[in-house]
């Protein structure tokens, strides 16, 4: 660690007041080069810390920058993880408030729902799927604190990886039943299909993503719970939306689930 708590304490309120506020900001890399990775995830967790004081409870966990796709648009080579709150979860078809956010995008992604706990080191994607009650469609809305969505990987790691909301629905999917490289997604846009792909997308199989999460938080002493929602990571690049658009994403076999902006 190169920061000093009271550092990461004012940074994490930083970047937890921004989401709050609506109200975008520099990296924080600008001002602290020398940040690692520790510090980055630290200042996550003081974001974490702050949400449960004020009554939210955790929802979920995600993987991001998973796909090339995604890592090509962001510029940024490896994937990164963070979690979800219960104030970011939207019902099916729900709407979601622009003036709550900064500059969303959303991403198609496959949900996971674990029945075991999964714990690296050597999680593969056999374990995953031997974990995984079913899968799910899902759309992410990230929100990047950092102005015009610019950023390097310890600041958005620090930023719980722009999350912000994010909806499942459609018809859960018991995995011995698909193949997840194969599924294909089209995400449409007001009733248009704007982005195309595949399950592959997302290091060659959306599990090898819940397999890495594992593997991290085992390198920490941590592990995925059994029933954990988990986001694999957008298997196209994001999409900017807008009030008045209306988001559906259809996956192979398990139907659509849908959100809107007002
Ligand atoms: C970082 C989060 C990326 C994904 O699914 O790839 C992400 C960002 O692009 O702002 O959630
Ligand atoms: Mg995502």
């Amino acid at each position: 660690m190169k920061l000093d708590q009271a550092t990461i304490e004012k940074l994490g309120a930083h970047l937890d007041n921004c989401q709050l506020q609506a109200q975008d900001t520099t990296k924080i890399t600008d001002d602290h080069p020398d940040m690692d990775w520790d510090d980055a995830y630290a200042i996550q967790n003081m974001i974490k810390a702050r949400k449960l004081a004020r009554g939210l409870t955790i929802s979920g966990l995600k993987a991001g920058l998973t796909s090339h796709a995604k890592m090509k648009q962001m510029g940024v080579t490896v994937p990164v993880f963070g979690f979800m709150s219960s104030d970011y979860e939207v019902a099916d078809g729900a709407a979601c408030n622009m003036s709550e956010l900064i500059h969303p995008k959303v991403e198609p992604e496959i949900a996971f729902m674990t029945n075991k706990p999964l714990r690296g080191p050597g999680c593969h994607i056999g374990a995953v799927l031997a974990a995984t009650e079913y899968v799910i469609p899902g759309i992410e809305v990230i929100d990047s604190r950092y102005r015009d969505f610019k950023f390097d990987l310890k600041s958005v790691i620090a930023d719980n990886t722009s999350a912000s909301r994010y909806v499942t629905g459609g018809k859960k999917m018991d995995v011995r039943n698909a193949d997840l490289r194969n599924t294909g997604i089209v995400l449409e846009k007001n009733g248009q299909p704007v982005v195309f792909g595949a399950g592959a997308a997302v290091l060659g199989h959306p599990a090898a993503a819940i397999a890495m999460l594992a593997n991290h938080l085992g390198a920490i002493g941590e592990e995925i719970p059994a029933g954990t929602l988990i986001l694999s990571g957008g298997i196209t690049e994001a999409v900017a939306v807008a009030a008045g658009d209306t988001m559906t994403l259809r996956v192979q076999g398990m139907g659509s689930t849908s959100i809107r902006f007002i």
